[in-house]
This record gives C-alpha cells, sequence and structure tokens, in this order.
C-alpha cells in the first residue's frame, strides 16, 4: 500500500497467536478488510506500516502452516511462479455480447423494440450504465470464496487467469457476507485507469520496453500474464456490471438491484449509474456523460442500457448471441488505422519543430484527419513510424490527433525512416538540437523565421492572451506575408482599408478587428506578460509574475534572482525570463506596445509574510480544523519548510490527535511540540 496516514488509528489485536488457525482467519479478515476500505472505499481505516505488520505476520504463520493457506488470503495476491500456459475454462451460462447503437435514431429504435416486445403501452425502465474499455472476466465465489476467474473468450470457452485476477487488488478474495451464496458467477470488467497507464508506460520507456497503445491493451496485456508478479505490478481494477450462474440464493428482481448487493458483498461497482425512464431518459444519460468523459479516471467507449426488470429481461429474451433487453449506445470512435503519407515537420512560435504524419485521410471520431502529431524525433524512432506504415491514429475531445503505434505487421517492404532536417524548412536557418533536450529547434528566431513570427503572433492574439476577435490563422497568415505586420505592435497600426483589401475580408470584418483590437488595448498584466510568449512562461507563470512584482516596471527591473524568489519559478524559467527581458528588441516591443495604448490597472508587489523563513515543520497527528496538506502549504506560503520525519533540524511538531511515534521522538529531542492553535498564531504576519 503507498504511504498514507489519513485515517483514525485502532487497535489491533485479535485472537491469541497461539492458537494458530484462529489467529490466521482473524488475519485474513482483518487484511481483506483494510484493503477493501483502502483500494474500494478509497478511504484507509489502518496505517500502512500496521497493515504490512499483519500482513507479515499470516505470511509467518502460513509458512510455518501451510494447512492453514486458503485460496482467499491475502498472501495469495502476489503471484506466484509463472503459468506454462492458461487452461480453459467452460462457462456454465455463457458470456453474451451486446448490440451497439450509435445514433438517437437507433436508440428510439431500441426502446420501440423493448415497448413492444413487452407490450408494454407505458416507458420502460432502464439501468444505465457505463461501457468500460476493458476486458470482460467472469469472477468465481464458492461459499464466498473467490475460486477461479476466467477471460470472456468465445462466450462459451475462456481462459483461467485465476492467479493473475487475485493480484488485483480491488477484487475481493472473500465476500462480506456471513451468508454467501453457495455459488455466483460474478461477471464485469477487468480495466486500468489513465493515471495507472501512463505511469505503466513510463516505466515501460524508462526499461527500454514497448509502450501500450491505450488502457485498454494494457489492461489485456497484464491480465494475460504468464506470470502472475508481473500482473501484481500493473495495477489492474474492476467493475461488476453482470451475472452468470447463481446457487441458493435468489437473484434480484432489478438489475439496478443487482449492484446494489454488489456493493454490499465488497465488490467493486462503478458510481457512474442511473436508473432512467424511456428513450430520453437514456439521451440524457448519454449526453451526461458525454460531457464528462474527459475527466473520468477511466477510458469508456459509450454506455450500456439494460431494461432494469429482471422479469421483463426474461420477457424479452435474446437474439443470437445477444439479449434483446440491453444496448451499447457507442461514442463515436477515437481510434482509426490509416496510412503514412510522409512525415513533415511543423515550426513552433518558439523555433520547436514537430514531426507531423501527414496521413491518407481517415474519420475519426466524426472528424476527418489528416495530419497527426509525433510530438518529438525521439517519439518517431520510440515509436518505429516510417513513411508507409499503417499507423493507429487517436483524436480525444479537443487534444490534437496523434500517432499512437505502428502496426508492424503491415509494414511495406519500402517503408522510408524519418530524417530530421539539417535547416528550418521555413527560413533554412540550421537546426540545432541541445544535447540534453528532447526538442530541435529553428536557430533562425522570430526575425528570420515567418513560422515563429506566426506562432507568436497567433499566440499574442489568442483568447487566453489578448483575446482579439477575428485575427485568425488565415488573416494572420497573409498579413505576415505581404509584410504587413512583423512585431505584435504593428497590429496596432493597421487601417481599415488594408485591412479591408485582404482576401476573405470586406469592409465590416476589417471593422470588427479594429474593434476587437482596441478592445483589447484594456487587459490585464498577466494576459500582457502572458502574451509577449516568454519560453517556459505559461499561463499561470504569468500570473505568478504578476502577483508577485505587481506592476510591468518592477518586473523589468527584477534581477534573475528577484524572479527566482516568484513562486514555483525555477532557474531554467528566471534564466528564460531575464534572457528576454534584456533583449534590447523586446524592450522596444514592449515600449511600442505600451505606446500603442495597452493598459491595465497596476498593483502593490506582493507582501508576503516569510514570518516562517528557515523554520522546519513536521506535522503528525489529525488537526482539529485544517487538513494535513493545508496545514503544510500555508507553512510553505509563509516561507517554512515540512519535512516528514523529526530530526534535531525540526523546529517544531505540530501534533494532532492520535499523534504517534513523530510525538515520542520529538519529546525525546527537545523539538518543541505545538497544536494547531499555536501553529494559526506563529502564520499570522
Ligand atoms: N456496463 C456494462 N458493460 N457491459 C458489456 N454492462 C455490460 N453488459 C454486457 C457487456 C458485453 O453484456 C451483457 C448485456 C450480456
Amino acid at each position: 500500500m503507498p504511504q498514507s496516514e489519513l485515517f483514525r488509528g485502532t487497535a489491533h489485536q485479535g485472537p491469541d497467536p497461539s492458537d494458530a488457525r484462529a489467529r490466521a482467519e482473524w488475519l485474513r479478515d482483518e487484511l481483506n478488510r483494510h484493503a477493501h476500505a483502502y483500494y474500494v472505499l478509497d478511504n484507509p481505516s489502518i496505517p500502512d506500516a500496521e497493515y504490512d505488520a499483519l500482513f507479515a505476520e499470516l505470511q509467518r504463520l502460513e509458512a510455518a502452516y501451510p494447512e492453514l493457506r486458503s485460496p482467499d488470503s491475502p498472501t495469495q495476491r502476489v503471484g506466484g511462479a509463472p503459468l506454462p500456459e492458461f487452461s480453459q475454462v467452460q462457462h456454465d451460462v455463457p458470456m453474451l455480447s451486446i448490440n451497439n447503437g450509435f445514433s438517437d435514431e437507433d436508440i428510439e429504435n431500441f426502446d420501440r423494440r423493448v415497448r413492444e416486445g413487452l407490450s408494454s403501452k407505458g416507458q420502460i425502465s432502464y439501468a444505465c450504465e457505463l461501457k468500460f474499455d476493458g476486458l470482460a472476466i467472469n469472477l468465481r465465489y464458492v461459499h464466498g470464496v473467490l475460486v477461479q476467474a476466467a477471460t470472456r473468450g468465445d462466450g462459451t470457452t475462456g481462459e483461467d487467469v485465476t492467479a493473475n485476477i487475485r493480484t488485483v487488488r480491488s477484487i475481493p478474495l472473500k465476500l462480506q457476507t456471513n451468508n454467501p451464496p453457495a455459488l455466483i458467477d460474478v461477471r464485469g470488467e477487468v480495466l486500468m485507469f489513465k493515471t495507472d497507464f501512463a505511469r505503466l508506460n513510463q516505466r515501460q520507456r524508462e526499461a527500454g520496453q514497448k509502450e501500450f497503445a491505450n488502457p485498454r491493451n494494457a489492461a489485456a496485456g497484464s491480465l494475460r500474464q504468464l506470470d502472475a508478479r508481473i500482473t501484481a505490478q500493473r495495477h489492474l481494477r474492476f467493475f461488476a456490471y453482470g451475472i452468470g450462474r447463481l446457487e441458493s440464493a435468489e437473484f434480484p428482481l432489478r438489475h439496478s438491484a443487482l449492484l446494489d448487493w454488489y456493493r454490499t458483498l465488497g465488490i467493486p461497482v462503478c458510481d457512474e449509474r442511473a436508473v432512467v425512464n424511456g428513450a430520453g431518459g437514456l439521451l440524457n444519460f448519454f449526453a451526461d456523460i458525454g460531457r464528462r468523459r474527459a475527466q473520468l479516471p477511466y477510458e469508456i467507449d459509450g454506455v450500456v442500457y439494460k431494461v432494469d426488470s429482471v422479469t421483463q429481461q426474461q420477457t424479452l429474451g435474446f437474439v443470437s448471441r445477444a439479449p434483446r433487453f440491453a444496448l451499447a449506445h457507442k461514442f463515436p470512435a477515437e481510434e482509426a488505422t490509416t496510412t503514412v503519407l510522409d512525415i513533415g515537420v511543423q515550426v513552433g512560435r518558439t523555433g520547436a519543430l514537430t514531426p507531423v504524419a501527414r496521413l491518407s485521410p481517415v474519420s475519426v471520431g466524426g472528424v476527418t484527419v489528416t495530419n497527426a502529431t509525433l510530438h518529438n524525433e525521439d517519439e518517431v524512432r520510440r515509436k518505429d513510424v516510417r513513411i508507409g506504415d499503417q499507423v493507429i491514429v487517436r483524436r480525444a475531445g479537443d487534444v490534437i490527433p496523434e500517432v499512437v503505434a505502428v502496426v508492424p505487421e503491415r509494414r511495406p517492404q519500402d517503408a522510408r525512416e524519418f530524417v530530421m532536417p539539417a535547416n528550418c524548412p521555413v527560413c533554412a536557418s540550421p537546426i540545432v538540437r541541445p544535447e540534453e533536450e528532447a526538442v530541435a529547434r529553428c536557430s533562425g528566431g522570430w526575425i528570420k523565421c515567418p513560422a515563429q513570427r506566426k506562432g507568436g503572433l497567433l499566440h499574442f492574439v489568442s483568447r487566453r492572451a489578448m483575446d482579439i476577435e477575428g485575427l485568425g490563422e488565415q488573416l494572420v497568415e497573409q498579413l505576415v506575408d505581404r509584410g504587413l505586420v512583423t512585431t505584435p505592435a504593428d497590429f496596432y497600426k493597421l487601417g481599415l482599408v488594408m485591412l479591408a483589401e485582404l482576401d476573405r475580408m470586406a469592409e465590416k470584418s476589417a471593422q470588427n478587428v479594429l474593434n476587437a483590437l482596441e478592445k483589447s488595448k484594456s487587459t490585464t498584466l498577466a494576459r500582457f506578460i502572458y502574451a509577449l510568449g516568454i519560453r517556459h512562461v505559461g499561463e499561470s507563470t504569468a500570473k505568478s509574475l504578476a502577483r508577485h512584482f505587481g506592476t510591468l516596471d518592477a518586473l523589468l527591473e527584477a534581477s534573475e534572482e528577484q524572479i527566482l524568489a516568484v513562486d514555483d519559478i525555477g532557474p531554467v524559467v528566471a534564466q528564460s525570463i531575464r534572457g528576454f527581458l534584456a533583449d534590447p528588441l523586446n524592450r522596444e516591443l514592449i515600449e511600442q506596445l505600451r505606446a500603442a495604448g495597452i493598459h491595465w490597472e497596476e498593483n502593490e508587489p506582493e507582501r508576503r509574510n516569510q514570518t516562517l523563513a528557515g523554520k522546519t515543520f513536521v506535522l503528525t497527528g489529525t488537526l482539529p480544523t485544517l487538513k494535513r496538506d493545508e496545514a503544510a502549504s500555508m507553512i510553505e506560503v509563509a516561507g517554512g519548510k515540512v519535512a516528514g520525519s523529526v530530526s534535531k533540524k525540526t523546529s517544531y511538531l505540530v501534533a494532532g490527535d492520535d499523534a504517534g511515534s513523530k510525538l515520542a521522538k520529538a519529546q525525546e529531542l527537545g523539538v518543541t511540540i505545538i497544536d494547531e492553535t499555536e501553529l494559526l498564531k506563529l502564520l499570522e504576519p
């Protein structure tokens, strides 16, 4: 378990260790209970160190008395020796597939068919869930103990992945009930969360191993490992959504009740579900999830609707291999396969060269994609993308389409490797790539390179910078190509006649641009700093600079050390800012922009309370009102440091309720111990 102390301590005693069987049983139950609190409820109930101690005790007991080792023991999650191969499992009740719908019309037709099948005049009640992009799995519990896990396979025969499934922490090895069914087949999806996927790919990269194209492939690849020890490192998750065989228990009468029951048994069920009425309810659920899809911690490819009443489900029955009572409403595919016709390079506003795959046009998520980014030269090599390859292209939300992976078996014999050009394709200046950087750059700069100029100008006018509506890519391109605009200050010299003469412009649109330019003159210092396009200065750094210095003149006069004192600004960023502001051309530009009338409200520089500078704090226990991270950031803002452990260098130990070993150590070392009230006093300016 990762470090966490966000719980209230509990006493852990249990039966006398001399009664090995009773002790082992108690340890198993305790560990399973805490693992559920941690992995399913996200609410740790015991310190990590205590969990580890209980775990180690159970391991010792099982080593001494192997007959006490049971399949539901948490020690069995770790994964044993590699399997020679997966054995086959026959599903007692076939694992069906689900029909797909894509349009509103498909959904309305589904609802109509259901109503006709049930001869119903009223609205149907549907259980709505997510369609996870993972791997379907059957978990068999006999008398409450997980005894077998199998993949869906062809629906009739799957693979036995029990050893691997035991390593999935959120799957209970034992159901949380004193009265389990004699047998239950729980069905659901094994998946990998987006953050775990990103971490896995980072580890793969660092180890020089192949990255996974998406979380689904990563989940499938991790589950179908012959060595369960590898699965154990992959952090898979599980959500239940169905049932197969059930013995000696009543089937719940509604699908939604089945999922509620699973919850009580400790089986993970996703919270993103609802019971709705009629086709309108289904479409509302789809729209709501669609809006929030990008923010979900896992990938989904649609939502699933099921008639909620199990009696009605039975009446509707099945067509071939899919039930009539269910439908997957799919989002338009975010990935598609196409051919790389060429690999070009695009020059950004900082001169960075981005390799871009020119693609045979393909529809991805309803949009035709002809270009996809390859990020940088190293990425092209890592993914081994060559001209002529078939590639998987991904376009998710507003993100620029990217090449995810090559389909290696479809590589033509004459596929060509990409070569980074030696000279800028736009201005012919030499390309440079410092050894420690992943990015190659055009050395021409803003003056020589029209691509950098256009990029910089577009950044200047963009919504989050000066927010000049109407100055889009095509117009900026024309203005630069005709030599009408070289620096942002030139925008403010444009006249009506000049603008109206440009392609696709007329007097009205020209006037709109002039109005937008006029409006942009009243701005904020943060926007202005961001608009300058200083390398490494994004919106948040620009805001910190504006807050810290208050006025542009204070920033212009600041030394590199003074810039370094700004929140979240490190040496590389400070050097870049200082370098930019020291350049006479940039100074001139700033003065021209001010002379053009750009203005903002100037503020007092931030007077920061640095009363805790030089002091080191350690936090322990539960504070009455502040959360641990709140207290830590308040100390840091006041110039203090927060350390994880007590030493002679600790200035103060801030102790709350249930303070443990840190309190004893502080007492031993004579460190000053204070409570939350005393901390708040110290924080007063
Ligand atoms: N949430 C969910 N996903 N999913 C996939 N429910 C669900 N049900 C399925 C499938 C294939 O099939 C049953 C309707 C048989």
